[in-house]
């Protein structure tokens, strides 16, 4: 007898850096999700899909969930919390190496309203010696009624393949959403503006990085096949703004570069990439520019 296939949605949480956009560019094996050591470097939800011969996995990858702090933060909770209540099965994923925390309370205290099955993902197993690793397990167990707890390292590969056996087990008995060469559902718009973002994480620091947002203004076809694409980077203060240029616009170039090399593998194509740097006030406090922006519910 042929068994069904079998799909559902998945959805991954846990504080900022703890590896959950890692954990789904390697399941995915693509880079979707843009990654960084600093903290909130994701803000929207991305969906990624995984798709082998018997089952279908989404994978939407939420924001770092924390106490929120403006309209940001508490937008990006929303996101985080309605995403739960939609899917399959909830992973949430907590790092070995740091064990409980004031951030993983307000997380399982968000989970108590939760009925979908919830995994506990204990990342960076890489990093910790295994009599750690059991009394962190040890520590969350008595929290929250784990329906599993699966150590891995996301960035190594261990034990990965298990977890996705596991997942794939949880999954009802449903249809191929989207097609098995289709690694995200995501307007290219949206990743690549993630992607400039990300350069820019990368290459400034301190208060920059949080206050930085990035808009497509265009992207066209030229008669060469380049890929023309312009985009803005919305910056606070004026100050930052010189930051982002850099020293007779090094920086800036410096984000260009690697920004298009890094779309130009993602698309398979070549592309010219146009940056420009705005100065908008507490943007993240006006509600009405988070959704120009593309912070959507
Ligand atoms: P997110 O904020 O939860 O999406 O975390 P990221 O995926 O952006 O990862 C944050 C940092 O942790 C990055 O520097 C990753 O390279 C690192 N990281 C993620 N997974 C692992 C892991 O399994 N082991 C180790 N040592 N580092 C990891
Ligand atoms: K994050
Ligand atoms: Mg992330």
């Amino acid at each position: 007898m042929e068994s069904e296939f079998k799909s559902g949605f998945i959805s991954i949480i846990g504080r900022p850096n703890v590896g959950k956009s890692t954990f789904m560019n390697r399941v995915i094996g693509e880079k979707i999700a843009i990654m960084s050591d600093k903290a909130q470097t994701t803000r929207n939800k991305i969906q990624g899909v995984y798709t082998q011969d018997d089952a279908q996995l989404v994978f939407i990858d939420t924001p770092g969930i924390h106490k929120p702090k403006h309209k940001l933060g508490s937008f990006m909770v929303n996101v985080a919390e309605q995403s739960m209540n939609e899917v399959d099965l909830v992973l949430f994923m907590v790092n070995a190496k740091e064990g409980f925390g004031r951030g993983d309370e307000f997380i399982i205290n968000m989970l108590q309203k939760v009925k979908q099955p919830v995994f506990l993902i204990v990342n960076k197993l890489d990093q910790v010696h295994p009599d750690e690793l059991i009394k962190i397990i040890d520590e969350y167990r008595t929290k929250y009624d784990f329906a599993e707890i699966v150590p891995i390292s996301a960035l190594e590969g261990n034990n990965v393949d298990n977890l996705l056996k596991l997942m794939v087990e949880q999954m009802p008995e449903g249809p191929q959403f989207y097609p098995e060469d289709m690694i995200t559902d995501h307007p290219e718009r949206f990743v690549i503006s993630e992607l400039i973002r990300e350069k820019a994480l990368h290459l400034t620091r301190e208060e920059v990085p949080h206050s930085i947002a990035v808009v497509i203004e265009g992207i066209e076809e030229r008669e060469n096949e380049k890929l023309n694409v312009q985009a803005s980077i919305i910056v606070e203060r004026s100050s930052q703004k010189g930051i982002i240029i850099g020293k007779q616009g090094s920086m800036l170039k410096e984000i260009g570069q690697r920004a298009r090399k890094d779309i130009e593998s993602l698309l398979g194509t070549k592309i010219y990439l146009e940056l420009f740097v705005k100065v908008q006030k507490d943007w993240r406090n006006r509600a009405n520019q988070l959704q120009e922006y593309g912070y959507r519910e």
